[in-house]
C-alpha cells in the first residue's frame, strides 16, 4: 500500500506537504515523516505542537476511489483504530480511542489523527490522514495535563522508526479490509471500532459545530461513523463535534 516513506528535517505541516503534493503526483500510498512542524494542524482550525524528534508527525496518503465518497468519513475512524492497535502490540500500552479518533491512555491523550480530503487537480481525489505521536516527550513538554507520552506512560519501546513501521503497517492492514469490503464498514471495522472505542457507554458532553453543547450517554457508533447520544431529550446522532468523557457510567 505504501510506496516510500519520505522523511524531512522540518516542514510546516505534514499534511499540508502532501496535500501539495497530491496535485502533481497520482499515486496512492505517498508517505511523509518531519522530525518538526512548525504549523503542525489538529481539526477545526487547532493545532498539533511537539518538540523536535520527540513526536512522531507522520501522513500518509490513499486514494480510495473505489469506495463511495459517503463512506470516507470512516478513513479517520479506521486511522485510529490502527495507531491504537499499533500501539498496544508494539509499544505495550493500553490505548483506546475517544469518538471520533483521538488515542488515550486512560483519559490523557497520547496522539490525534487528522484526515482531509484532497481534491487534487487531474487526479482522483485523495484523503491524507494525518497522525501525530507523542513519543519521548516529558510532562514539562507537553500541551496541558490532558495529554501524555509513551514515555509517561512507560512504554516498552519509544524508537520511532519501529512505532512508524508498526502504525503503517496497522494503517495498511485495516485500511485494506475496509477497502476490500467496499467501504461498507458492518463488515468488521465498526465492531472492532466499536470495541477500541471506550467513549461507547460514558456519560459525554459534546460541542456540535456552531458552539452548541448538550449531554448525555454515549450508545453506539452507527454504520456511518456518527455518535449515537441518549439525552433526556431523546437520541441524537453527531457527525461533528467535540466529546468530553463527564465519567464512566459503569
Ligand atoms: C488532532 O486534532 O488531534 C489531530 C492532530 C493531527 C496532527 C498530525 S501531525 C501530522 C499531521 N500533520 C499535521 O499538520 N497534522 C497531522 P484535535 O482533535 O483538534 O486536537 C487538537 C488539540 O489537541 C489542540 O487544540 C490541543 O489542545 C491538543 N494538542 C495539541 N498538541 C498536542 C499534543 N502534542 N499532544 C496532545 N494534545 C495536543
Amino acid at each position: 500500500m505504501w510506496v516510500g516513506v519520505q522523511i524531512e528535517e522540518s516542514l510546516p505541516s505534514t499534511n499540508a506537504f502532501l496535500a501539495d503534493r497530491a496535485t502533481t503526483d497520482g499515486r496512492s500510498g505517498l508517505v511523509v515523516i518531519a522530525e518538526y512542524q512548525s504549523e503542525g494542524r489538529g481539526r477545526l482550525d487547532r493545532s498539533w505542537v511537539s518538540p523536535p524528534r520527540a513526536g512522531l508527525t507522520l501522513s500518509a496518503l490513499v486514494r480510495p476511489y473505489d469506495v463511495a465518497a459517503s463512506r470516507w468519513p470512516w478513513i479517520a475512524l479506521a486511522a485510529g483504530l490502527a495507531v491504537g492497535a499499533a500501539l498496544r502490540h508494539t509499544a505495550g500500552v493500553e490505548a483506546v480511542l475517544k469518538w471520533p479518533n483521538d488515542v488515550l491512555v486512560g483519559e490523557r491523550k497520547v496522539a490525534g489523527v487528522l484526515v482531509e480530503r484532497v481534491e487534487s487537480g487531474p487526479f482522483p481525489p485523495a484523503a491524507v490522514i494525518g497522525i501525530g505521536l507523542n513519543v519521548s516527550l516529558g510532562e514539562e513538554e507537553l500541551p496541558g495535563p490532558q495529554a501524555t507520552s509513551l514515555a509517561i506512560e512507560r512504554a516498552s519501546t519509544t524508537d520511532r522508526s519501529v512505532l512508524a513501521r508498526s502504525m503503517l503497517r496497522a494503517l495498511e492492514n485495516v485500511l485494506g479490509d475496509w477497502q476490500r469490503s467496499g467501504g461498507d464498514a458492518e463488515r468488521g471495522l465498526l465492531a472492532a471500532y466499536t470495541q477500541a472505542c471506550s467513549t461507547i457507554g460514558q456519560r459525554v458532553r459534546v460541542t456540535v459545530p456552531g458552539d452548541r453543547e448538550f449531554e448525555g450517554e454515549a450508545v453506539a457508533v452507527d454504520a456511518v461513523g456518527r455518535l449515537v447520544v441518549r439525552t433526556a431529550a431523546g437520541q441524537r446522532v453527531v457527525g461533528a463535534g467535540d466529546v468530553v468523557h463527564v465519567r464512566s457510567l459503569t
